[in-house]
């Protein structure tokens, strides 16, 4: 076991070693690819109405500029429901909507091919006209079993679209790049072309990449990451994790978010910050955005930090510790599972912990992101410490930001001061994150309910819906409709007045 253990991290070291060579070269290229503009997505203006990834842009603002949203609807009569779609029976990927098709991770339990049977993790496609299923791409669990892979949760990444190439992360750690027209557009698409099954609802593959095996990556529990891109460049966090023990770290070298290039599936650089400080997992996604002269991407990292780099070549710019100095895991000091929002050249993220270890103390911060080297100080524009530990993600709009924790209560303050306007009680577990759009903040909690509060300094509650089962996802808005996902059921929902 030993000599295992020795080889083991000889070839870590000799990876390592490589990549350096590689991110060396990469630099150089890049440095080339800075005199081409690479455009961005205006910040939190999804613009041609689609919600094409996690968060709708890559600054992962839970904002759209869309109109006509419902503020109410029945899902028993119907009122206001465009479709509904099976799921199976836990769906913890979020909505995402590109090119007339809808995509959403959940398990195999509604199986829709007797050739891909037991547990797994699935996307699911669907046409947004009247969800109508297209095709689905499933993946076993892992053998190691729920140290890694943990049974019946599905896919929970986000995609990301972009035209007709779509990327997400696998239950099994891989990230993968496939064609959104399947094998109904009459082709096998490449260069991967080892598909086992080709039929008109299978997934056409274009490259895959596995994370425990290109990069060493030993996830803790599940491999979560939404995808986010700027220019060639894909960002992923790898959910390198603890083993079962909630001890050891069985692969500290191995980074805490690559970038990947997007036509070719290589690695193109790797940070691990973290190394073996890492006190749980990591699950929290990475954002990309312009803050002051930088194109950053923005990753809140497994030792409960946040970090920012130069997102062409890696290099990272600051660091922000989201924990008191004083305070000790797990009583205390939190991991970051919420994805970092950047609005305005700030970075706001609150910190937390997995679901399983339920309520307790959490901290919600804005950063000033144009800071450089070990910012907690020096880059602290506030701190508000009236939150309790939250999964969630901002919505930033108007001077207002909305944040929900994992006790129930959704916040809204000033996004410049963090001073409180108001605070609103759901009552219950909210694991996803408040979408602001039509003047409205919607919220779903685990009871099931969907809250639809006016988005203004004065808090009033508009609406209380509920979805018949619990609400773990994000509602998200794409061309006048909004889509909510309970655990079994995929809702498109449209304004009939
Ligand atoms: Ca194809
Ligand atoms: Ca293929």
């Amino acid at each position: 076991m030993w000599t295992t253990k020795v080889e083991f991290f000889r070839v870590e070291f000799f990876r390592v070693k490589f990549f350096r060579v590689k991110l060396l070269l990469g630099a150089a290229a890049l440095a080339m690819a800075l005199m081409i503009p690479v455009r961005l997505a205006s910040a939190s203006d999804p613009g041609t109405g689609d919600w094409p990834m996690w968060g709708g842009t890559p600054d992962r603002n839970m904002v759209s500029n869309m109109k006509g949203l419902p503020t109410t609807w029945d899902i028993k009569t119907k009122k206001n429901v465009k479709w509904v779609a099976s799921l199976g029976s836990q769906s913890y990927g979020n909505v995402v909507v590109a090119g007339g098709q809808v995509y959403v991770g959940t398990n195999n339990e509604g199986m829709r091919d007797p050739k891909q049977p037991g547990d797994r993790g699935v996307l699911m496609c669907f046409r947004e006209s009247d969800g109508e299923f297209l095709w689905q791409h499933t993946n076993e669990k892992l053998a190691s079993g729920r140290v890694n892979d943990w049974p019946y949760q599905g896919v929970c990444s986000s995609p990301l679209v972009e035209g007709d190439r779509l990327y997400y992360v696998t239950n099994r750690c891989e990230v993968y790049c496939l064609d959104t027209q399947g094998f109904r557009d009459g082709k096998n698409d490449g260069p991967y072309k080892d598909e086992k099954l080709t039929g008109q609802f299978d997934a056409d593959v274009i490259w895959k990449l596995d994370m425990m095996e290109e990069v060493g990556s030993q996830p803790h529990n599940m491999s979560n990451c939404s995808p986010v891109s700027y220019g060639d460049l894909l960002y992923i966090c790898t959910s390198n994790g603890q083993d079962e023990s909630h001890v050891n770290i069985p692969s500290p070298k191995a980074p805490a978010i690559i970038a990947i290039n997007k036509k070719t599936g290589k690695l193109v650089w790797e940070d691990n910050s973290v190394f073996d400080r890492i006190l749980h997992g990591q699950w929290s996604s990475p954002s990309v955005g312009k803050i002051g002269d930088v194109v950053q991407v923005v990753h809140g990292q497994g030792d409960g930090w946040v970090r920012g780099y130069d997102a062409l070549t890696g290099k990272k710019l600051w660091e922000f510790d989201s924990n008191p100095k004083d305070s000790v895991w797990p009583k205390t000091r939190n991991e970051l599972i919420s994805t970092p929002v950047i609005y305005d050249n700030k970075v706001y993220v609150a910190n937390g912990q997995d679901p399983e270890h339920g309520e307790g103390v959490g901290h919600l911060y804005c950063i000033d992101g144009t800071k450089r080297g070990d910012i907690t100080q020096t880059g602290l524009v506030w701190h508000y410490d009236k939150i309790r530990r939250s999964i969630s993600t901002a919505a930033i709009t108007d001077g207002m930001i909305f944040y929900p924790d994992f006790s129930g209560f959704l916040h809204c303050l000033d996004a410049k001061t963090g001073k409180p306007y108001w605070v609103h009680d759901v009552f219950s577990a909210v694991w996803g994150s408040p979408m602001v759009a039509d003047g409205k903040v919607y919220l779903g909690d685990e009871d099931g309910d969907v809250v639809v509060l006016q988005a203004s300094k004065e808090k009033k509650v508009l609406a209380t819906i509920n979805m018949g089962s619990s609400v773990y996802c994000t509602p998200v808005p794409a061309n006048g409709q909004l889509f909510i996902t309970n655990r079994n059921q995929l809702f498109a929902l449209v304004d009939n007045k």
